[in-house]
């Protein structure tokens, strides 16, 4: 059995998503980051670095338990694991972590500034809402050129494409885009035809309480929990 701690964000998502691709049983430990629960000693024990996602493995390799966080680390692992979602090919293999790599290192950070500065930060700064945009919008392009003619990121459906997903799906809601982007359009809608790919990412409509919705207030104890962690490292701030 999996245990993954998770909130409803893009980086938690790509694990429910894949967990139910690959068919693997997993339990879900709500945590609540609005709430401050990555600041807990609990979870902190789990991951040092205070966020989620997070496994633990209790059938991990040799039978060990294993604890894993990481996002793109936990997707190479699950998909090891059950020997799915990862190309045979060592050129693909290859590709595919450089996809992932992409991921982790421009889409989520840059997406993730964008939301920062957008929606928490106490005062509306133009230039990083407009450095994060334009970072946002090439990595939009970048991709949608990418997908001309592919179905999916790798020549066959993969962790890469889970990777992305949830990433490129919140923001498409979350802020408009600022140019037509039909192949990551097309791309999204046909991974969505996904039962799995459903009930991973809608997986906080039953299970778990959506926390981060972007509609609820920022107050400065809600900043407190998400962006003061780093002040002190023996315990939580609030
Ligand atoms: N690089 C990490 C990023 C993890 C991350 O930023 N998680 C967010 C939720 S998506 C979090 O736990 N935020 C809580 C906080 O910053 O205090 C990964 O991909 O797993």
């Amino acid at each position: 059995m999996i245990e993954l701690y998770y909130c409803p964000t893009p980086n938690c998502q790509k694990v429910s998503i894949a967990l139910e691709e690959l068919g693997l049983p997993y339990q879900v430990h709500p945590i609540d980051i609005v709430a401050g629960d990555q600041n807990q000693p609990t979870f902190t024990e789990l991951c040092p670095n205070r966020k989620v996602p997070v496994i633990v493995d209790h059938d991990g390799p040799n039978g060990q338990r294993l604890v894993l966080w990481e996002s793109a680390a936990i997707l190479m692992y699950l998909a090891e694991k059950a020997a799915g979602l990862w190309p045979d090919d060592p050129v693909q293999q290859a590709l595919g972590r450089q996809w992932l790599f992409w991921q982790m290192s421009y889409v989520g950070p840059m997406m993730g500034q964008l939301h920062h500065f957008v929606q928490y930060a106490p005062e509306k700064l133009d230039y990083p809402i407009a450095r994060y945009t334009q970072e946002t919008e090439r990595l939009r392009r970048m991709l949608n050129r990418h997908l001309e003619g592919r179905e999916y990121i790798l020549d066959d459906y993969s962790v890469a494409d889970i990777a992305c997903l949830p990433w490129f799906k919140m923001f498409s809601f979350r802020y408009p885009n600022q140019a037509p982007y039909p192949n990551l359009e097309a791309w999204m809608e046909r991974l969505f035809e996904r039962d799995a790919v459903q009930r991973g990412f809608l997986l906080d409509i039953d299970k778990v309480k959506p926390v981060v919705t972007g509609a609820e207030p920022v107050t400065d104890e809600v900043r407190r929990h998400l962006f003061a962690s780093y002040q002190r490292d023996d315990g939580p701030t609030g």
